[in-house]
């Protein structure tokens, strides 16, 4: 096994994971498992800093882990956990606000939209700090690669240039991570909106992989194209065709222009049926695994106690050596 380590995370806020988080960071993650020494975790933590109903988060926790191991990922190649369960990243927190400056934390793109679209006033400072325990997250781990969505480069040359301004003022500790981030599938759009990135909080043109099949197939033959017939990948000026073959190229396992070509002059409505069966081909299974798992609560906790150990006997030395060469005194 490689010693070159891999994080991600994922938040638990919906019932369930949409197509974006799957094509975008999950499908890699199971990739990844294959090479690196990868810790895979469902954020809990940063769902807090927005407002949760503290049943469904439970909820929502149990099933988005279920989801990451009906995915692929394997509790036997790599390390799932929940992050509250490891103490050591809210620590390593604390110490990490400590180096980020107050403009560089208002620079970063994800707070000001989220931010805004409730209210400025209303945002809370957790919201405010959400990169620096994203840091933490990955730096615990003395992590190299961090498969993620376009979305969160920022947020990883952020996690980068704590690590290397902790790494000069204190001496080396962290390694300094790398993005994965796989251009194809980078930024899946929204359906309705081809110009936003497909997101939760726009369930209108957002496919929920755990939705009934109808609604996801709804969703996806209704998706806005243009007013051309051409089926032809362009993203700057079809993005709604664009991401349809995007979906369609990355679920079966094909490149984009190829699948671009097969459907030359025969029209939307055969590439918008195509993308439906593709993603309900993974869809299917993949909320009948979800349930099985679900109805093993037992089990399902006993492999989420076996990640936190695992995970916690790396976090633990690594935040006692960052904790140490800060000058905090260790408690015996
Ligand atoms: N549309 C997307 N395309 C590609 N990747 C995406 N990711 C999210 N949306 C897309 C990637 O999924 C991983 C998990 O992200 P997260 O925990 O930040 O999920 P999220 O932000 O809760 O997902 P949403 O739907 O985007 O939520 P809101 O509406 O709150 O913004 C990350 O690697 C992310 O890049």
């Amino acid at each position: 096994m490689s010693e070159r380590r891999v994080f991600s995370g994922i938040q638990p806020t919906a019932g369930s994971f949409q197509l974006g988080n799957y094509l975008g960071a999950i499908r890699h993650w199971v990739r990844l498992q294959e090479t690196y020494q990868a810790f895979y975790c469902v954020v809990d933590l940063h769902s807090l800093t927005v407002p949760q109903d503290p049943a469904e988060l439970r909820t929502a926790t149990m099933t988005a882990y279920a989801q990451i191991l009906a995915a692929g990922v394997d509790p036997a190649r790599s390390v799932p956990f929940v992050q509250s369960h490891v103490a050591e990243h809210a620590q390593l927190t604390w110490v990490l606000q400590g180096l980020t400056g107050f403009g560089e934390a208002s620079r970063m793109t994800q707070f000001k939209d989220k931010s805004t679209r409730g209210g400025a006033e209303s945002a809370s400072v957790g919201l405010f700090t959400y990169p620096m325990l994203m840091a933490a997250d990955i730096l615990l781990y003395r992590t190299h690669a961090v498969p993620v969505g376009e979305d969160q480069r920022q947020h990883l040359e952020l996690t980068r240039d704590l690590a290397q301004r902790f790494n000069s003022r204190f001496g080396d500790t962290f390694v300094v991570p790398e993005a994965h981030i796989v251009k194809e599938t980078a930024k899946i759009l929204d359906l309705q909106d081809p110009t936003a990135k497909m997101s939760k909080s726009q369930p209108g043109g957002c496919v929920f992989l755990l939705d009934p099949p109808k609604v996801i197939a709804k969703k996806i033959r209704s998706a806005v194209t243009d007013s051309e017939t051409e089926v032809r990948f362009d993203p700057a000026a079809k993005p709604g065709v664009s991401n349809l073959l995007t979906i369609l190229a990355a679920l079966t396992a094909r490149d984009v222009e190829t699948v671009a070509k097969a459907y030359q002059g025969s029209g939307y409505g055969a590439l918008k049926a195509d993308a439906a069966d593709a993603v309900l081909a993974f869809a299917e299974p993949f909320a009948a695994r979800v349930r099985e798992l679900l109805d093993d609560p037992g089990e399902l906790a006993r492999v989420m106690a076996d990640g936190a150990a695992r995970a916690r006997e790396v976090a633990a030395p690594v935040l006692a050596t960052a904790y140490q060469r800060v000058g905090l005194v260790p408690a015996g």
